[in-house]
């Protein structure tokens, strides 16, 4: 069965009658139909009208090397002529996984030697999660076992996920989440900042909440500590430099592990190989995935420390895997990945030159928009706020609406981006050029200018 065979308006009127899509609200997608992608090609996407959108997302933060790369394509068919799957279990391996761990404890930060696999970063983090708290089991304190993650956070959609992400509308439709996790406060300066108060305090500010909840736990109750280094879907929020330095030294105070999810930011996007060399800490797991493959198989790596490793390694069976973990042709198209990224400079590429182009491209030609209050952005990672009134921050209501209509004019434009509440955001393929990045201002630009007029008519 081949989808050419299939009109448009068929494969919508099917999609509509069989097919439950993810954070979607089915009634209106229903109603208006999806928007078919049918291929793509280095930073550009095709629907099936054979419109050519260029990829501001790079998919959903994951195809860092761009589309149709035959590299990738070659790995995966070799590997499952050779040997499509086998499992990890049973004092088993396969060549691919075992590869891959070496060559993830050469790139991972110092302390850092070990991996985990699964298909996506919610299993990983539940993984995370498990892993931890049988952790201070094998230590003998079990009591420990509390994990203080932030309001706004994402950590994925499983049960443990969503427990350790903050995002209130998913609690809400969770019936019951993994006990013992607490959010506090996240370092978003732009609207939580006092008036007067610098980036630098409002950063420590940020992470003595983290202590706050620490002490009013006790730590003898305190396993760890999770978070974004960027927040990604809660909009691109970046901390002040102060935050994480700080966080590590209370983490490390009180004994707390310090777990990084860096499902969005690992494998260059911040023109580093991750977040954690980017703000100079060392913490003892990093929930990996997307990027590891750049999203051309399901693969994820939640990557541990040495202190848990060495831990667990003494602790007997640790009864926890899933059917796919290093799985043999997602583990090939991974060592494929990181051999594009690594030998193509993707990373000194986005920490050199693209990351202070496209930072200098959003404030000279994006943020003095009248629709934008804030443009931030770290490598190749960015965020635009949509406000009504600069000076004021004042937003327009409905909360979210104006994203909602910069994306749509953005779009038709020719350029894919998120809005999330009333952030714009950018996560392009790492291999976008200046030109690229000019093409995408251009777009941008447009589409604010189109939402303004809309948005002034309303
Ligand atoms: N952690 C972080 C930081 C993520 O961004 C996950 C965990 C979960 O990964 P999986 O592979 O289970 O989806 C993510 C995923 C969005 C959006 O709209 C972001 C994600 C997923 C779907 C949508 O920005 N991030």
């Amino acid at each position: 069965m081949t989808y050419q065979n299939f009109s448009l308006k068929q494969l919508q009127q099917i999609d509509a009658a069989h097919h439950l899509h993810p954070f979607t609200d089915h009634k209106e997608l229903r109603g208006a139909g999806s928007r078919i992608i049918t291929r793509a090609k280095g930073p550009f996407i095709y629907d099936s009208e054979g419109v050519e959108i260029l990829d501001g997302m790079a998919g959903l933060w994951c195809v860092n090397v761009g589309y149709g790369r035959d590299e990738l394509a070659d790995a995966a068919y070799a590997q499952m002529k050779e040997l499509p799957y086998y499992n990890s279990f049973f004092k088993c391996s396969t060549p691919t996984p075992v590869l891959l761990s070496k060559r993830l404890a050469e790139i991972a930060p110092k302390g850092v030697s070990q991996v985990f696999y699964g298909s996506s970063g919610s299993e990983a983090n539940d993984t995370a999660l498990r892993l931890v708290r049988h952790f201070w089991t094998l230590e003998g304190k079990q009591e420990k076992n509390r994990i203080i993650s932030r309001k706004n956070a994402y950590h994925g959609s499983t049960v443990a996920g969503t427990s350790l992400g903050g995002m209130e509308g998913m609690h809400s439709q969770l019936g019951g989440a993994v006990p013992n996790i607490v959010h506090v406060m996240m370092p978003y300066a732009y609207e939580l900042a006092l008036p007067g108060e610098s980036d630098h305090d409002f950063g420590l500010r940020a992470a003595k909440a983290v202590e706050d909840a620490i002490l009013e736990a006790g730590a003898e109750n305190v396993a760890a500590f999770i978070g974004e280094p960027i927040m990604g879907a809660g909009g691109v929020k970046i901390p002040p430099a102060s935050y994480w330095p700080e966080v590590q030294r209370i983490c490390r105070k009180h004994d707390v592990l310090l777990m990084l999810d860096e499902v969005i930011t690992g494998y260059g996007r911040t023109g580093e190989w991750f977040a954690a060399d980017y703000y100079g800490i060392q913490p003892d797991t990093i929930t990996t995935a997307k990027a590891l493959t750049s999203g051309y198989q399901p693969l994820s790596a939640l990557l541990v420390g040495d202190r848990i490793a060495a831990t667990l390694v003494e602790g007997g069976e640790f009864y926890h895997g899933y059917t796919y973990s290093g799985h043999p042709v997602a583990c090939a198209v991974a060592i494929a990945n990181l051999d594009i990224i690594a030998n193509e400079g993707l990373v000194e590429r986005v920490k050199n030159e693209t990351g202070p182009y496209f930072a200098k491209a959003l404030q000279e030609r994006i943020a003095g928009h009248d629709l934008v209050g804030e443009v931030r952005s770290v490598g190749l990672m960015g965020g635009i706020e949509i406000v009504k009134d600069k000076a004021a921050k004042e937003r327009y209501s409905p909360a979210g609406s104006a994203a909602v209509t910069v994306r749509d004019h953005a779009i038709a434009n020719g350029l894919m981006l998120r809005a999330t509440g009333d952030t714009m955001i950018l996560s392009p393929p790492l291999i976008w050029t200046r030109d690229t990045i000019d093409m995408c201002c251009e777009r941008l630009g447009k589409a604010l200018d189109l939402a303004k007029e809309d948005l002034r008519k309303a």
